[in-house]
């Protein structure tokens, strides 16, 4: 007899991370579901374009992480086996700009879906999205799952939150509660606020000659840049252990913005140095010393390893923007790029 079909929850499903295991959960034979604003049934060829090709698939339940109601709702109401939360206010910038909201997302809705899950479905497996600007001003590098969290952002102090709420309701509650500590993960999905997405589009914007320049902050940040789509098996390898735990995502290595530009410029055959502008408003009040994951653990417990390197990395976003805007502007000429 088959067993029946693994039944997954994705809050957060319409973004990058979301859409990228919805895809694998689905190819893995789960039977998934997603959590998204009711504003996104509302306007689905804006806001749920990244699910196109499982749309078909998997369901969508409107809920809002600043409603406990909502969630409680639709747990109430569906039995799942894995919960992937992965919803919440994810840019760094914004939340120095408005760390108010921020935190009460990202804190609270974590919180709800927690508490929601301890109240209806305790043998849920739960996965928490910790960032690497939990570890902020850094202790030690390259930074790994013993490395303590001294943040520099009011995004990064609510990811902190997140994580020890999730470590609470495993070691008060019972539940098997996981994080992923991941570093950058980017991919042609990501939105266009996030230097690498900026990058690859301003690349192309001047490449198909709709832009002179593109303005940047700081060349000289460093990341650890990885591939979304690796990050997300990563995701699920952890709920697939027999206990759960705590785990770096990263590739062990870092590039400067600079460096960045340079490739992606590169791979459009031209020269950054001609085009990249410095940003003093785009600098941020304080930035996270370096970054860098040693996901030694991920590899030895989980098995997961990187697949795309950086080179490969930028390489795939410049062409994917180069061939996105020659399709937009090809059918209509007057679209301006968004970025
Ligand atoms: O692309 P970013 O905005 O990503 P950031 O802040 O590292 O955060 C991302 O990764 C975290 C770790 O996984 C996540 F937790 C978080 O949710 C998000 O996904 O900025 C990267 C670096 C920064 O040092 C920033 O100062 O690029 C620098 N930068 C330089 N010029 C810029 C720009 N960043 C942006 N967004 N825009 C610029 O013009």
């Amino acid at each position: 007899m088959t067993p029946p079909r693994k039944r997954a929850l994705i809050t957060g499903i319409t973004g990058q991370d979301g859409s990228y295991l919805a895809e694998y959960l689905v190819g893995l034979g789960y039977e998934v579901h997603g959590l998204v604003r009711r504003v996104a049934l509302e306007q689905p060829e804006l806001r749920l374009g990244r699910l196109r090709s499982v749309l078909s698939q998997i369901q969508i339940h409107p809920a809002n992480l600043d409603s406990y109601a909502s969630i409680f709702h639709v747990l109430s109401q569906q039995r799942f086996d894995e919960c992937y939360h992965l919803a919440g206010q994810s840019f760094v910038a914004e939340s120095f700009a408005d760390g108010f909201s921020t935190m009460s997302t990202n804190i609270n809705g974590t919180h709800y879906v927690l508490a929601a899950l301890k109240e209806l479905q305790p043998k849920c497996k739960f996965y928490f999205a910790g960032s690497s600007e939990m570890f902020g001003r850094v202790h030690e590098t390259p930074q790994r799952e013993t490395t303590p969290f001294q943040p520099r952002s009011p995004y990064g102090i609510s990811k902190v939150a997140g994580y020890h709420l999730s470590a609470n309701y495993r070691e008060d509650f019972g539940m098997f509660c996981a994080s992923g500590i991941l570093f950058n993960h980017e991919s042609p999905r990501r939105s266009f606020e996030f230097v690498t997405r900026k990058i690859s589009a301003g690349v192309a914007r001047i490449k198909l000659g709709l832009a002179s320049e593109l303005r940047l902050g700081n060349l000289e940040a460093q990341r650890d840049w990885g591939h979304a789509r690796d990050y997300v098996r990563a995701m699920h390898l952890i709920l697939q252990q027999p206990e759960p735990d705590d785990y770096v995502v990263a590739t062990g290595e870092a590039h400067s913005v600079r460096e960045f530009c340079e490739l992606a410029f590169a791979e459009a055959g031209l020269d950054y140095r001609d085009f990249v502008k410095r940003d003093e408003a785009v600098h941020r009040p304080a930035e996270t010393d370096l970054l860098i994951g040693d996901a030694s653990k991920a590899r030895l417990v989980l098995g997961w390893q990187p697949t795309v390197g950086f080179v490969g990395l930028v390489k795939e976003l410049v062409q994917a923007d180069l061939e996105l805007l020659a399709s937009t502007t090809q059918q209509n000429p007057s679209a301006v790029h968004p970025g």
